[in-house]
């Protein structure tokens, strides 16, 4: 089973609130239907989730936050959602929504309920979780990022590969040079060096990425503008992109 990050910043405009990027998402839909593997999809907020929870202040803290902020956060994380599920769904995948609030209390992660969803990816589904504003009980809510949803996953699930779509190459060593770093074995020291956004961005990715990666998972890296490399890292093991080794 592969599971799969698209990030926000990919499957939406970042710099246009709530516009959703149609073209990417088709074409990413359009190659996952040739992976012939059981595939989790996991799915960020980009210029809908994300540009609310920066607009209402809302973290990944608990905290009592803004009523209609928090309201706001979830009806767009459940819009896009939807535009997902009916791309896939068009696509000839056969989408199944499960939003974060099925297998999380709180903090605490129901394994039982995630060991489920490997039974529906096994059973032809595909299934489709995302980053989401999480009740957290006694009037606090939080934001889980759909990076750290990668790694609750896949700590239990124990995916044959993980996968981060990005709209870069994959991590460089520097922005100036934009030297690609093709493999990253162990804990790296580039974690501090990337800029942060509300969830943590690049940062929260190598984070995850690194974490999965040491718990024997092979994490791969790579750019939304060539599909195939998704494809052709299942396919054929040919990772053009940054890989976090096991
Ligand atoms: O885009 C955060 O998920 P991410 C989703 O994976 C929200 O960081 C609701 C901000």
């Amino acid at each position: 089973m592969i599971l799969i990050k698209l990030g926000g910043s990919i499957i939406t405009n970042k710099q246009k609130p709530l516009s959703p990027n149609l073209k990417a998402i088709n074409n990413i839909a359009s190659k996952l239907r040739k992976l012939n593997e059981s595939i989790i999809v996991v799915h960020g907020g980009g210029s809908f989730g994300h540009y609310w929870s920066v607009k209402y202040n809302i973290h990944t803290k608990p905290a009592k936050y803004s009523k209609k902020g928090v309201s706001v956060v979830k009806n767009s994380m459940v819009e896009l959602n939807k535009i997902i599920l009916d791309s896939f769904l068009k696509n000839g995948l056969s989408p199944y929504c499960v939003p974060p609030t099925d297998f999380m209390y709180g903090h605490k992660v129901d394994s039982k309920k995630v060991k489920e969803i490997s039974r529906i990816a096994n059973s032809g589904f595909a299934p489709v979780s995302y980053g989401d504003v999480i009740w957290h009980g006694a009037g606090k809510f939080y934001i889980l990022s759909g990076d750290r949803i990668m790694g609750i996953l896949a700590k239990i699930l124990k995916p044959r590969l993980a996968i981060f779509v990005l709209n870069v190459d994959g991590v460089y060593s520097s922005m100036k040079t934009k030297e690609l770093l093709h493999e990253i074995k162990g804990k790296s020291a580039i974690i501090s060096r990337v800029r942060a956004d509300v969830t943590g961005g690049m940062h929260r990715k190598i984070v995850e990425a690194s974490s999965i990666s040491n718990t024997g998972i092979d994490v791969f890296l790579t750019n939304v503008n060539m599909p195939d490399r998704i494809v052709n890292a299942v396919r054929n093991g040919k990772f053009d992109g940054t890989v976090f080794r096991r």
